[in-house]
């Protein structure tokens, strides 16, 4: 048999946004992704992708995949372990963490489809399933730059759809207005509905503990990024001072980011991002990592992909819902009794949509 990557191809989209969003640190008009396909001597094809906010430098992630294509090229795309370390040990000189774990990520996850698509099995079966379905929250709204009645308005939107959770951005510059927005959520979706807070970073340990206490009286299911990512011992002394559940990890690359974490006891809920770690077989590690130490893990964004992931990783006990990316993909994701079900469909289950270079060109 032969099991070999006869191509490796990379395209660039940008996808625009409904509208422009704001966090407490990003302003977001639009996704830049770089797609990657890897092509097998049969004629099977692998998928996945990277993605830029508003598209930039966008370029530097396509580069970076085409400059570590050569390692993946010609290898048998079942040798993922190998693949991964020589690419590893590739970047040592650039740096084990942005832009070139990006790109092993992209070309660790596309080989991971193939090996799927060629078995005909789904990753999360092949890995050992634990789950068919996951639970979910909604994120793709909420933001801090929305005006409060359109908060509410998203909210019951939300609950409409069938969500059972949801995450909103806090972060104002004043604590009173991040108080009356998660207020104002908290009435429109009423108690049996999760509520979930993401600071983006914004404040220092100290306003931290201010606001999580501010936010007490709304049972929030965890306060998300409090501090700055770089900051381990502040996000332990927050978790320390609050009963809430502190959920943080994004930022963070490969299992050695999250053992920082871990090491630092920054956080109750690890939540790795699929580009940032590394890759399916990174997030394998990472969780495994997490699991060593009793904690359970929420993928951030990516959640297409990251449903095999859940399928298989016991202590990967949500995924984030970001519609961001769904134009991607033919299949839509499907959501019932507020968890996504984990597709039955060999690799990660998503194959790309026709003609998005056409249809979605770069600005
Ligand atoms: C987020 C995700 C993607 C872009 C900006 C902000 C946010 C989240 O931190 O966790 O959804
Ligand atoms: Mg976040």
């Amino acid at each position: 048999m032969n099991h070999r990557v006869e191509s490796v191809r990379t395209t660039l989209v940008e996808l625009p946004l409904e509208r422009p969003i704001g966090t407490a640190i990003h302003s977001i008009r639009s996704v830049g992704c770089v797609l990657v396909e890897v092509r097998s001597s049969d004629g099977v094809l692998g998928q996945s992708y990277v993605f830029a906010i508003n598209a930039s430098r966008l370029g530097s992630f396509d580069e970076m995949i085409r400059g570590l294509a050569p390692f993946v090229k010609g290898s048998d795309f079942h040798d993922t372990e190998a693949t991964w370390h020589q690419m590893w040990q590739e970047i040592n000189a650039s740096g084990h963490k942005g832009v070139t774990v990006s790109a092993m990520s992209a070309l660790d996850v596309a080989c991971w489809d193939l090996v799927g698509r060629t078995a005909q099995m789904p990753l999360h079966k092949l890995w050992g399933a634990c789950r068919s379905d996951v639970p979910t929250y909604a994120s793709s709204g909420l933001w801090l730059s929305d005006p409060i009645d359109s908060l509410t308005q998203q909210a019951a939107d939300f609950v409409a759809q069938g969500f059972t959770a949801m995450k909103v951005r806090i972060g104002s510059d004043r604590a009173k207005d991040d108080v009356e927005r998660v207020r104002a959520v908290r009435e429109v979706i009423g108690a049996e509905i999760g509520l979930l807070a993401d600071a983006n970073q914004r404040f220092t340990p100290k306003e931290a503990i201010r606001r999580g206490r501010l936010l007490e009286e709304f049972e929030l299911e965890w306060f998300e990024e409090p501090v700055p990512a770089y900051d381990l011992a502040g996000h332990a002394r927050v978790r320390d001072a609050l009963d809430v559940p502190i959920a943080s990890g994004e930022t963070e690359y490969t299992r050695y980011g999250m053992q920082s974490m871990i090491q630092a006891g920054a956080a109750d809920v690890l939540m790795p991002d699929l580009q940032r770690i590394g890759g399916f077989s990174e997030f394998r590690k990472a969780s495994a990592t997490a699991a060593s130490n009793n904690l359970p893990v929420s993928s951030h964004i990516f959640t297409e992909q990251s449903l095999c992931l859940a399928g298989s990783l016991h202590n990967c006990v949500s995924v984030e819902h970001m519609d961001w990316f769904s134009p991607l993909f033919q299949e839509p994701m499907v959501l019932a009794d507020g968890r996504l079900q984990v597709p039955d469909r060999p690799g990660h289950g998503f194959t790309f949509a026709e003609d998005l270079a056409e249809r979605f060109p770069v600005a």
